[in-house]
Formats: C-alpha cells, structure tokens, sequence
C-alpha cells in the first residue's frame, strides 16, 4: 500500500477547510452574510464571552475587534484542519468524521443566530460536501501523492513518479487555498452589502417621543428650480472619505461613549432605538461648499438626543472634545459644550421617514445643526471618545483645515441662474440663505450698482434650517448682475469678502449674471 506523509494530510487538511469556508461564504450571498460559518461561530462566540473580556478585545483592537475575533476562528479552524488531515493519512475515516463534527458545529451557530431561518443550515452543510471532495481527491484519489514503496532500492522510474506526484499534490492543494481566499473575500464582500440593504428593509423605526414642528404653509415656495425645502434623500449631496459605502449590519452595531467620561457607555441599536427620540428638520452643510453651491441639504432627522448620552457618561472636566469614529476609521471632532448646549444634536437613525440611507451613515450618524458636517456629522459612528482638543486632532485638521467649525451665514440665488431667456417685466429671483442655530433675519438682493433691496424670507421650521426667499424684480432689458446676501438674527451680515473653503468655510456674496433681451 502506497502512503501519504502526515505533512501532506495536514496540507491536505487545511485545503479542505479552505474549500469550505471559500465555498460557505458564496453561498451566504444568498441565505445572508450571518448564516456563513465564520460568522455564525464568532457571533456565538462574541454573545457567550464575558463583558470583560470583550472590554478586553476592543481595548487591543479597537473598531477591528471583530475582524480580530474572526480571524482568530479562521486560524484556530485551519490549525484543527491541519491536525484532522493529517490523522486522515492513517485513518481516512477520523478525516471525514472531523469535517463532520465542524460541520455539525457551523450548522448549530448559524441556525441558532437571531433570525435565522432553515437555510442558514446550507453554507455550512454545502461547504463541508466540498470539504469531504477536496480531502478524498488529495488524501485517497487521484491527487494523492504516492510514496515510494519498493525498499530498499526503488527504481529511478518510481522515483520520478513519485517526484512528480509530490508536485501534482502541492500545486493542486495551493491552488484549492487561493481558489477558496478568493471565493471566500468575493462572497462576503457580496453577502455583506445585499444583506445591509435587506436589514436596512426590515428595519422598523420608533416614533418619536417629540415629533418634528409642522412645516409651515409657506415654508416651500414651489418654484421651478428653486431648491426644495425638504431635500429628498435619493437628491441629498453626499461626501465622505469612503472608497467603498461601510455595510454596517445593525445586529453587529454598538456605540461606545468613553475617554474622559465618569462612566462609560455601550450602546447596541436596540437599545438606541428603545430610548425616546426626537425628529427634527436640521439643513447640513459641508464646508468644502463653494459660495453659490450645493453641498448643502435639509431633512427630517430621528434619533436620540446627544446631551442626554453625555450627561449620562459625564465627561471630565476639560474634556472638550468629542470626537466621533466610524465604522471605516474617519474621524471627527466637536465642542462638547456644544454637544450639551440645549440644540437637537443627535445620533440619528432615520432621514425623512426613512432608516438611514446606507451612504447617508446606516444604520447610525450623528447631526449637530450649526456644524460643517466635517467636525459633526460622522457617518456609521461607532465610537464618541470624550478628549481634548489639545490631545487629537481629528482627519481634517492636520490636513489643513480648522478645528472647529462653526456653520458661516450664507446664501445663494437658484433663479435665475443666467442661462434661459429672460424677458423684460417681472420676474421671480429666488433661493435660499442659511445660518443654523443662529437663523436667518434679513435676505437683501442687489441689481448692478442699484441699492439692495429687502427680500421675502419665507418661514422655516427652526432656526436649524435654510430659508428660502424670493424678490419681484421690474427686469429692464441688457446684461446685469444680480447679488444676495443674508443677515442672521444676531444682527450680523455675511461679509463681502471672497474667502476659499478651506480652512473653515467660503465667504463673499453669490453673484449672478444674466441677460434680459
Ligand atoms: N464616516 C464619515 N462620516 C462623514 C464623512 C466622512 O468622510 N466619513 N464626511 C463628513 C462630511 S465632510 C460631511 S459634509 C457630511 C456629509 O453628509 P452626507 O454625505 O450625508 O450629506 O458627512 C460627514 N460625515
Ligand atoms: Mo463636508
């Protein structure tokens, strides 16, 4: 009889759990990322450690404890693997028998996971059917090496096969390893994002406990290119860092609020979304907006109030930042004092009605009216560590921009916009102005050198808004030049002078040229 070395079998071993957990991951695409064996196994695990423990594990590895936790699993597998294929070099039978018992195992934790349903069971049965063809094909079928059996003295014949059947069996084993990585990366790349979007579907938000304000009648004039009050989401700009949209799954979501706290605080999403909420209308803006653009967006958030999360973690004194870190690493920092001044800052979970959009921060971000979203709005937050500004400085600051930044009163015209014929007679210049937490007192517009002239201001919910505004211009025939500018309700006026977007925000009024002919 003809016998594999035991370093072959391990070889052949850990291929085979390869194999399975490659081929478990692509058929999680359709039963769902959490029903792959890996998963299942490490969220039974990460549910049954002591709270100590985990504490233990984010403290070593922070947002990448769960990566960790994976990873550990996988090598744990792969080492049994190993030893299980080796011991089938001698006893076949106890090589299938341990894909067996792994088997058993992945089938348990993924059918035992909170919703799981009967086809759960599949990446993991699936996978071990392929485990079991990969260990016979290397350990008993065609690809297995056979050793030389004529001693003392084989023939150089037989030595050469042998030779060559030691090569077969290493390539086809390799390639049974990186065929299975790839299959494997491809699946959960796949199965996570189909199943955040199908979470994000299931997900049923609370109703808040403090309702938005009515939008005033009004509060929407309903011109033609006049930007909507309520921007919808699919219309919302979006900026962030992310290369690829984080798939963050809300069963997997927890908030830590620590650093420089009294008591720390772990929040999943059901226990965020058993707190009472607030919805508010409250007009983000990026500070990258230049004047006259539109990163700019109002909507109806809901979420729970901040200052009722850091009261409860009481930061120290001194600690006047928080700064705010996403599931991708980003980070943001904001005053905590303006975290705890009374505004409607918010980890928010729904936008306008709906759950979170997934590039819009799913399942959580939060909202803080009067910010530039670069040192407020951190999108798939996972973490609020309570600091200093003297101690960290977040993404953008060492890139050159501010480290606070405040929202700069602004407005904009959206009619016209110079292009399409404009006749002489009356005709509507409209848009919108904005200065969060502050409001909006006066919007003035400027013909030529002609002296300003009051606008409308139309209502808004909240100080937290935009307004829009509209002017009835006599239009003369020729070329003009059409200005807005807007003063808040301190009183102050946006100021004339030009300034570039960074370090903190552009100024200068917004300038339009049209012809009326
Ligand atoms: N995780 C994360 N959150 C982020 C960012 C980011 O790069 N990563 N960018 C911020 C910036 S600069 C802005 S202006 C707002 C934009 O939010 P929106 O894309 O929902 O409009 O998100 C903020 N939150
Ligand atoms: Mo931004």
């Amino acid at each position: 009889m003809t016998r594999t070395s035991w370093k072959f079998g391990a070889l052949a071993g850990v291929a085979a759990a390869a194999v399975a957990l490659g081929l478990a991951e692509v058929v999680a695409v359709l039963t769902g990322s959490r029903s792959a064996p890996l998963v299942a196994v490490g969220g039974v695990v990460v549910d049954h450690v002591p709270e100590s423990l985990k504490q233990f594990a984010i403290t070593l590895f922070g947002v990448h404890d769960k990566t960790a936790l994976l990873i550990g699993t996988a090598v744990l597998l792969l080492a049994f693997a190993a030893l299980i294929g080796a011991l089938s070099v001698r006893w076949p039978a106890a090589g299938f028998a341990g894909i067996g018992l792994f088997a058993a195992i992945g089938v348990a934790a993924a059918l035992t996971r909170p919703d799981a349903g009967i086809g759960a069971a599949f990446p993991a049965l699936l996978g071990a059917a392929a485990a079991g063809a990969t260990l016979w094909l290397l350990v008993l079928g065609p690809l297995a090496p056979a050793e030389v059996t004529a001693l003392p003295a084989p023939s150089v014949q037989e030595e050469e096969e042998a030779v060559a059947g030691r090569r077969r069996f290493l390539r086809s084993g390799l390639l049974f390893i990186a065929g299975a990585a790839v299959l494997g990366f491809a699946g959960r790349l796949l199965s996570t994002r189909r199943s955040v979007s199908s979470a994000r579907a299931e997900v049923r938000l609370p109703a808040p406990a403090s309702p938005a304000p009515e939008v005033p009648a009004g509060a929407d004039l309903r011109l033609a290119d006049l930007s909507s009050y309520v921007t919808p989401n699919d219309a919302f700009y979006r900026i962030d860092t992310a290369l690829v949209v984080p798939q963050v799954d809300p069963l997997d979501w927890s908030l830590r609020i620590h650093g420089r706290v009294r008591k720390e605080i772990r929040l999943s999403y059901a226990d965020l979304l058993a707190l009472p909420m607030i919805e508010r209308y409250v007009t983000l803006a990026c500070v990258s907006n230049e004047v006259g653009g539109d990163l700019i967006g109002n909507a109806r958030w809901l979420g729970v109030p901040l200052k009722r999360l850091l009261d409860e973690a009481q930061p120290l004194d001194g600690a006047d930042q928080v700064v705010g870190r996403s599931a991708d690493g980003w980070t943001c920092g904001t005053p905590t004092e303006v975290l705890r001044d009374g505004r409607d800052a918010m980890l928010a979970v729904g936008m306008n009605g709906a759950p979170l959009p997934i590039e819009h921060g799913f399942p959580v971000r939060v909202v803080v009216p009067g910010l530039y979203g670069y040192v407020s709005a951190t999108k798939w937050v996972v973490e609020l560590e309570v600091t200093s500004f003297a101690d960290y400085d977040a993404y953008w600051v060492p890139r050159g921009w501010s480290a606070k930044g405040p929202i700069k009163t602004q407005s904009r015209i959206d009619t016209p916009r110079g292009r399409g014929d404009l006749k002489p007679g009356p005709v509507t210049v409209a848009g919108v102005a904005w200065a969060q937490h502050r409001g909006i007192a006066k919007v003035e517009v400027q013909v030529d050198d002609a002296p300003w002239q009051e606008a409308r201001v139309a209502r808004a919910v909240s100080d937290d808004t935009w307004v829009q505004w509209s002017w009835h211009w006599e239009a003369e025939s020729g070329d003009h030049v059409l200005r807005v500018r807007a003063t808040d309700k301190n009183g102050e006026t946006q100021t004339s002078q030009p300034a570039e977007v960074i370090p903190d925000g552009a100024t200068g009024y917004h300038t339009v040229s049209v012809t009326v002919a």
